[in-house]
């Protein structure tokens, strides 16, 4: 029977560890780094795996992403060449949404505002401008991009969408390449990035990019929030924007150095709301029934599901 290898850093892998022994239907299961004979490891799970290490084993099936970002597995130069599965759950994406309608609701609706009040302790009703005139962009609108869009359009948002190639969405705007960037992010009052990072998008999220955004919103300038991944933005763009009125707010879940060093202006800046890269968390009790899933499907021969394009790095 096929052997399981857990290669897992920066999170807990004993969580994962147990999950798998509970799902794993008898298969045995290795956690990185006790690899023991490495010809017997059909099927390797990651999270940021060390650089090298797949490379060791001649019988790799499958590489399975325990997130759905693969920017960690893609950059490992000695990568085999087994298909590299990333994570599809509406266990993920349900967090996802519930991110991105959490932090568009935190700027539409003021809380910055209110939290200073608070600590003044001045009881003042600030006026809300409506979700229908605030206009929403998704950058990125794969899995987790779609269903945010379409969260925010339930919330009443006038929402717009932004890929690589053309899509279509019900009663959402969409734009494509570099040809609808300029339109797209003209008619964005808070811009949600959703981007893979890639060798494209590496970088994309600067200065030159926040003075395409829509001036002329209703919340008084144009807004950032941020959950695809750290090396998507350029940080001393973002704390120059915020500076001169370019842009007027920020979330950001992700960032250049995870963790967030302890000297980031980020931590105090008044414009900015900072989380711990956990937007949508893996969570292994459902990650771990995806991944089996889709060894079983493999092994009865129905292939896998959302195998990454390695020449589009996502
Ligand atoms: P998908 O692969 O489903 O979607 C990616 C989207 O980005 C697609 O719409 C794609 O376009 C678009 N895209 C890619 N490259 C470009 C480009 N150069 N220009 C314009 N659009 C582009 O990914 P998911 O939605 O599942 O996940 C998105 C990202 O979210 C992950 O890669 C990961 O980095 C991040 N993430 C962050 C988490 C967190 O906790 N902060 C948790 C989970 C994921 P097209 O549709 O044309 O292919
Ligand atoms: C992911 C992540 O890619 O947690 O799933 O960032």
């Amino acid at each position: 029977m096929s052997a399981i290898l857990l290669a897992i850093t920066d999170w807990d892998p004993e969580a994962w560890l147990a999950r798998f022994h509970a799902e794993a239907n008898g298969r045995e299961v290795r956690l990185w780094p006790e690899i023991g004979d490495p010809a017997a490891i059909d099927y390797a799970c990651v999270w940021k795996q060390p650089a090298g290490l797949l490379a060791r084993f001649p019988n790799l099936k499958a590489i399975f992403s325990l997130g759905a970002g693969v920017d960690h597995l893609l950059s490992d130069r000695s990568l085999p060449a087994a298909p590299v599965v990333r994570i599809v759950d509406p266990d993920l994406t349900s967090r996802m949404t519930g991110y991105v309608a959490l932090h568009v609701l935190l700027h539409q609706r003021k809380m910055k505002l209110y939290e200073a009040q608070r600590r003044e302790r001045a009881w003042r009703d600030q006026y809300e401008v409506p979700p229908d005139q605030v206009r929403v962009g998704v950058m990125g609108v794969g899995v987790l991009g779609t269903a945010a869009a379409q969260m925010l359009r339930q919330l009443g948002f006038r929402v717009a969408g932004f890929s690589r190639s053309p899509k279509t969405m019900p009663g959402i705007e969409t734009f494509a390449g570099e040809a609808g960037m300029g339109a797209f992010l003209g008619r964005s009052d808070i811009l949600v990035c959703l981007l893979p990072l890639t060798t494209e998008t590496r970088g994309i999220l600067r200065y030159d990019l926040f003075r395409r955004l829509a001036r002329d919103g209703a919340l008084g300038g144009p807004v950032l929030i941020n959950a695809g991944r750290g090396g998507l933005q350029v940080e001393a763009d973002i704390l120059r924007a915020l500076g001169d009125g370019t842009l007027a707010a920020a979330s950001l879940d992700v960032f250049e150095h995870e963790p967030l060093p302890p000297t980031s202006p980020m931590w105090d800046h008044p414009k900015v709301y900072v989380t711990p890269h956990n937007a949508a968390s893996s969570e292994p009790r459902a990650l771990v029934k995806n991944v089996m899933n889709q060894i079983e499907r493999f092994e009865r021969g129905l292939g896998l599901e959302h195998i990454v394009d390695r020449t589009l790095g996502y």
